[in-house]
């Protein structure tokens, strides 16, 4: 059977991965000494250990304290390079990076900090490693819009060093439409526009994403099926849903891998991509989400070329670059 083959070195581009999320373990363990900041585990297995999660608040609780341990621009340089270089093995020739600034300004760390150490990495990648990766700053939404004016505030004298604005965390309760603000203006700034919707949330959040916020792309997306007129709207506005699998089984938003939708979106038309989310705590980088997915599900080869020319219609790279990669 040669489809893991054709999965693993199939070019493609990861549209859905928070930077903070690839933060290994060993790395954490490491940088928590380089910094000397303490955490609440004993080793790096009992860390692992700990990531046994039921919902998506189980796990961000996890991922915030992982992410205390990140303090000067070479920890943020650190850990994008180690997930570029995975990313590199994996054949993503695009990768489009969020990044939670407000995760590390409300403990002191400078904007500038996180963006330049991001950054360097980003311009690494492309001269050693052959990797076009670009940055998107995500709001946390379980924080008010006015912390996210202040955080887009602070993070404009950096504009030329991200490409869109995004919306993540803690999904129920917190509506799109609470960013309805903040989401115009970056809009006016010319900021490209995604938020995270329908991955615990319900259907009403993808369409207010899409009606209110005016995304440009709907970050998991995967409660869109319980709605006919709202997956008949993603079709015909090819709107792509950012889909992670193994993210999904983790947070237990399927039981089990054969029963994620992924095929349903994708026989229905949609724009659908694999990506990795939070590959540290997921258990696998995107040739992972992709083998993994397709032994569960039985999708074909066939899927697996829309999915990787899914991936690129998706991003958001220049029409000249794009058709270069398909
Ligand atoms: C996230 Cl899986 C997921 N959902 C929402 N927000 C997030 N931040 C990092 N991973
Ligand atoms: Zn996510």
């Amino acid at each position: 059977d040669r489809l893991p083959d054709l999965l693993r070195t199939m070019p493609k581009a990861e549209l859905h991965m928070h930077i903070e999320g690839s933060l290994e373990p060993e790395l954490i363990f490491a940088l928590a000494q380089r910094n000397g900041v303490s955490i609440p585990y004993a080793s790096v297995e009992d860390l692992r250990r700990a990531y046994a999660f039921t919902n998506l608040q189980s796990f961000l609780d996890i991922y915030y304290a992982g992410a205390s341990v990140l303090i000067v621009e070479q920890d943020f340089y650190d850990m994008a390079w180690a997930y570029l270089e995975r990313a590199a093995a994996d054949n993503v020739v695009r990768t489009e990076m969020f990044f939670d600034p407000q995760t590390h300004t409300e403990r002191g760390v400078a904007m500038q900090t996180v963006i330049d150490g991001l950054h360097r990495a980003c311009v690494d990648a492309k001269s050693k490693l052959g990797v076009d990766a670009e940055l998107i700053l995500c709001f946390l939404r379980h924080l008010s819009e006015e912390d996210a004016f202040a955080t887009l505030e602070q993070a404009l004298p950096f504009r030329d060093r991200f490409i869109g604005v995004g919306l993540d965390s803690s999904e129920l309760g917190h509506p799109p439409e609470k960013f309805a603000r903040v989401f115009a203006r970056c809009r006016e700034l010319g900021f490209h526009l995604v938020a995270h919707a329908g991955e615990e949330g319900p259907p009403a959040y993808v369409w207010s994403a899409l009606d209110v916020l005016k995304v440009e792309r709907i970050d998991h997306g995967v409660q869109s099926t319980k709605d006919p007129a709202l997956m008949k709207r993603l079709a015909q506005d090819r709107i792509p849903l950012t889909v992670c699998p193994l993210s999904n089984l983790k947070l237990c938003v399927f039981p089990d891998l054969g029963q994620h939708n992924l095929r349903e979106l994708l026989d229905g038309g949609l724009v659908a991509t694999v990506n990795s989310d939070d590959p540290a705590y997921f258990g696998g980088y995107m040739n992972r989400n992709f083998t993994e997915t397709f032994a569960a599900t039985g999708l074909t080869a066939q899927h697996a070329w829309q999915l990787a020319a899914n991936s690129f219609e998706g991003s958001f790279t220049d029409a000249a670059t794009k058709r270069g990669y398909v």
